[in-house]
């Protein structure tokens, strides 16, 4: 794994990403200083990020896949999943309110939530130990937040600021991944009543479960893992919907109930 930055640089833009997250401003994409960049510093600098929110005490309380859908990778202009984490003060309550004031130009994703009940390693990871590792799956939707000018970014940069992760929901009804087909799993996204977007659980890398393979696929290369009890975010199935203050999402996904939200 190739890397560039000198550990100065790396934590000077963890710092400098996150405040941007933090107060709520934009920056422009890290590439533009870094151009040398490459995805081995990009993740060095989400972890940084990552070692300093649990410094001040937040927990991490989960992982996301992002970019798994071909609707994401479209509307974004990239073409290969990534990954980030979740931290405690994202976690937003199912027909709870999300601040607007703290986010800089929210986007909604319609996604599936896997919880583990044993550890998954990769290299080599695939969808049948997901699925004999999974102890339920949920309905989610993730709120994203580019930190990046007009939400436009490349691949190095958006890992860097933690693909784009900034407050999240789930709700419904969790569920045996056994008792669903996750690849015909319908979702319907509403704004504001009407229907914006909507896709199957096929849509992620062919079926969600395959999502969770890549993560630890992923962090094997980093020697890291899955641990038991990790709640993963397998990528918008559609492409993101805007919001802003007044919205009103819900998100109905087939027999297993819905999630809903209110923008302020
Ligand atoms: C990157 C994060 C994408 C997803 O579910 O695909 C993501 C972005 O589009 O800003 O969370
Ligand atoms: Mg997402």
């Amino acid at each position: 794994m190739t890397r560039t930055l000198t550990r100065e640089q790396l934590l000077a833009l963890a710092e400098h990403i996150e405040n941007a997250e933090l107060n709520a401003h934009e920056i422009g994409k890290v590439t533009n200083d870094h151009p040398e960049m490459t995805f081995a510093d990009a993740y060095d600098v989400q972890w940084e990020i990552r070692r300093r929110k649990e410094a001040r005490g937040n927990r991490i309380v989960g992982l996301k896949m992002g970019l798994t859908s071909w609707a994401k990778m479209a509307q974004m202009g990239v073409q290969t999943p990534i990954y980030g984490f979740l931290a405690d003060y994202f976690s937003v309550s199912d027909g709870g309110v999300v601040d607007c004031s703290k986010l800089i130009h929210p986007k909604v994703e319609a996604e599936i939530g896997f919880v583990t009940k044993a550890p998954l390693h990769g290299p080599g990871c695939h969808v049948g130990q997901v699925l004999a590792a999974t102890d339920f799956v949920v309905p989610a939707v993730e709120v994203i937040d580019s930190r990046y000018e007009n939400f436009r970014f490349d691949l190095i940069s958006v890992v860097a600021d933690n693909a784009s992760s900034t407050r999240f929901i789930t709700g419904g009804r969790m569920a045996d991944s056994a008792e669903l087909d996750l690849r015909t799993l319908g979702v319907v996204m509403e704004k504001n009543g009407e229907v914006v977007e909507l896709g199957a659980g096929a849509a992620v890398l062919g079926h969600p479960a395959s999502s969770v393979a890549m993560l630890a696929n992923l962090l094997a290369e980093r020697g890291e893992h899955i641990p038991a009890g990790t709640f993963i975010m397998t990528g918008g199935i559609t492409a993101a919907v805007p919001v802003a203050p007044g919205d009103h999402i819900t998100v109905r996904y087939q027999g297993l109930g819905s999630v809903s939200a209110r923008f302020v």
